[in-house]
């Protein structure tokens, strides 16, 4: 199995490492495409190609082979957003992870979306196990 993990980069990296943590369980049931999103070396002013250009085409040729997507969506990111929009519009099966927090939330374009799963969790494991619920 394929999977696109998305998660926030210049929107912040805050939870880069349960980024990397949820990477590691989803690398249990496949390949997992985008796994520099968990690096914590990676921040939100550091570089990880030639230009824009080349990250977007990229990795919308990942999304577009991938057989999944997995997003975690409680840092806003633009580019997280763009990337479940175009998964949905192809198709693919999608699951946002979103630990609710004070003063924070979540987009209607996500909560009110019929096309994907969305999970609300409190911690690692949570999160984890369902990932095992929704890929099985
Ligand atoms: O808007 P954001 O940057 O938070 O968007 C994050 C999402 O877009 C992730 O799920 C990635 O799949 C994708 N993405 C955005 N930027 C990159 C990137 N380097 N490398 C890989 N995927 C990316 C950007 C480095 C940048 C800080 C200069």
């Amino acid at each position: 199995m394929k999977i696109y993990f998305a998660g926030s980069i210049r929107g912040g990296r805050e939870d880069a490492v349960l980024y990397s943590e949820l990477i590691e369980h989803l690398k249990t049931y496949g390949e997992v495409l985008t796994e520099h999103i968990g690096n914590p070396a990676l921040t939100s002013k550091g570089d990880d190609g030639p230009t824009d250009k080349y990250i977007h085409d990229r990795d919308i040729k990942w999304l577009q082979s991938s057989d999944v997507l997995v997003a975690e969506v409680t840092t806003v990111s633009m580019g997280v957003g763009y990337e479940i929009g175009r998964a949905i519009e192809s198709g693919k099966k999608t699951l946002c992870l979103y630990r609710p927090t004070a003063g924070k939330n979540l987009s209607a374009m996500i909560s009110g979306c019929d096309n994907l799963t969305l999970i609300r969790y409190t911690n690692v494991h949570e999160a984890k196990s369902s990932i095992d619920t929704f890929l099985k």
